[in-house]
């Protein structure tokens, strides 16, 4: 079959099928999968085995790593073809950043208020990794692309991500997204065209021998197994930027839908989760140590981590860290305003209770207190208040 020669992988992580699959497709194919919410929150760098892993088809093999390209087309006065060669001579970049799956994860806790379609992503769908390569501006300066080009000034520009893997929505062609040239050429904006994640060689998976990685985005732009680079006139065209990967108001359904009524999502919005507890969890009374994730997107880092006990009416800090990778660190590395922060608060339990855990990003943006009021039938963008049952036993 297609999947005959797929990587290994850890057995640990959980294979998310797709609600609609049968019993007999159970390990549905694509390979998506998450690790346990409690291997996630023991390193701040996700480990590459742990590292959730979201496909549209068969992980493609590269076997002539010298022949490999990355051909740059579209509104270019001289479209060319960039070796591997090519874009390892440019400056390399190591950037973390926290990748969160599509357009966000937790759809799992979205589809018990109704029904959504979509593969069943918990807390665990986001990782956070430091990404080598180089980055997108200066290899678009190298092709007479000016470094903080307005998109705005040309007509909305775009530069398309074009991989080389068969996806059924886009009828067995390749997987595709673009962003803003404004984005794409601005080198704070830190998009990288990386060759290594976590120090390591890129692996299959997650997009040997070359994949785009879109800061502060929601993951469905960071396209993996990069084949071309097109300057575009507009917004890519493809099923994942039209069709896939927006948020709809919980008033939409599909019968009603309009994909054309909104944009691609692009930023994610701020998002937390506890990851030592299980959704249901027994617990001995006394103190319980409450540990789990937040990160914001666009660049805006997190404020703060506050954690109830009483379903919302009283909050207490919880402390935060964030570990730049100083091993990984090279002459041009950044700050951490993509990654994540871990956070840890101890609490004191005596009777069975809910725990709550919500996040502040940098612009005071709160995550909303119930799903219902941001439910949408993709199921996607679940930032809600993340709460889990402590169940006391002996
Ligand atoms: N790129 C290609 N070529 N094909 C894909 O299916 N999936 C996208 C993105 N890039 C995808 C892709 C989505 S939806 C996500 S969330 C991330 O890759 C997942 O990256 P990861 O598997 O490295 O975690
Ligand atoms: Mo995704």
């Amino acid at each position: 079959s297609e999947y005959s020669q797929e990587p290994s992988r850890d057995p640990c992580l959980k294979v998310n099928a797709k609600a609609s699959t049968s019993f007999f497709f159970a390990f549905a194919e694509p390979f998506n999968a998450e690790p346990p919410r409690s291997a996630l929150v023991s390193s701040y760098v996700t480990p590459v085995h742990l590292f959730y892993k979201r496909n549209h088809g068969p992980i493609p093999i590269v076997h002539h790593i010298e022949n490999y390209s990355v051909a740059v087309t579209g509104l270019i006065d001289n479209p060319t073809k960039l070796s591997i060669k090519d874009i390892r001579s440019l400056p390399k970049y190591n950037v973390t950043a926290t990748l969160q799956v599509c357009a966000g994860n937790r759809r799992t806790a979205m589809s018990k208020v109704r029904n959504v379609r979509g593969v069943g992503w918990d807390v665990s769908a986001i990782g956070n990794a430091v990404w080598g390569g180089a980055k997108l501006a200066d290899v678009l300066e190298l092709l007479w692309i000016p470094k903080l080009t307005s998109s705005t000034v040309l007509g909305g520009r775009h530069v398309e991500f074009v991989s080389v893997d068969r996806c059924k929505e886009e009828n067995g062609g390749p997987y595709k997204a673009s962003i803003p040239l404004s984005q794409a050429t601005n080198p704070d904006a830190d998009v990288l065209l990386a060759y290594e994640m976590n120090g390591e060689i890129l692996n299959r998976d997650h997009g040997f021998p070359l994949r785009v990685v879109v800061p502060g985005v929601i993951g469905a732009r960071s396209v993996k197994w990069l084949d071309s680079i097109n300057v575009l006139a507009e917004e890519c065209q493809g099923f994942f930027m039209q069709k896939d990967y927006k948020m709809f108001p919980p008033s939409v359904n599909w019968d009603n839908i309009n994909w054309s009524s909104r944009r691609p999502q692009m930023d994610f919005p701020v998002q937390s989760a506890i990851c030592s507890l299980e959704d249901v969890q027994m617990v001995k009374p006394g103190k319980v140590s409450i540990k789990g994730y937040a990160v914001s997107g666009g660049g805006r880092g997190i404020e703060r981590v506050d954690i109830s006990m009483d379903g919302g009416k009283s909050w207490v800090e919880a402390s935060r860290t964030q570990k730049p990778g100083k091993h990984y660190i090279s002459e041009h590395s950044s700050s951490d305003k993509w990654a994540w922060v871990l956070f840890e608060a101890t609490v004191d339990v005596s009777q069975s209770t809910e725990v709550i855990a919500k996040a502040v990003d940098s612009a005071a943006n709160v995550q909303p207190e119930n799903v219902e009021s941001v439910w949408n039938l993709r199921g996607v963008l679940n930032t809600s208040w993340h709460r889990v049952l402590l169940r006391l036993g002996h």
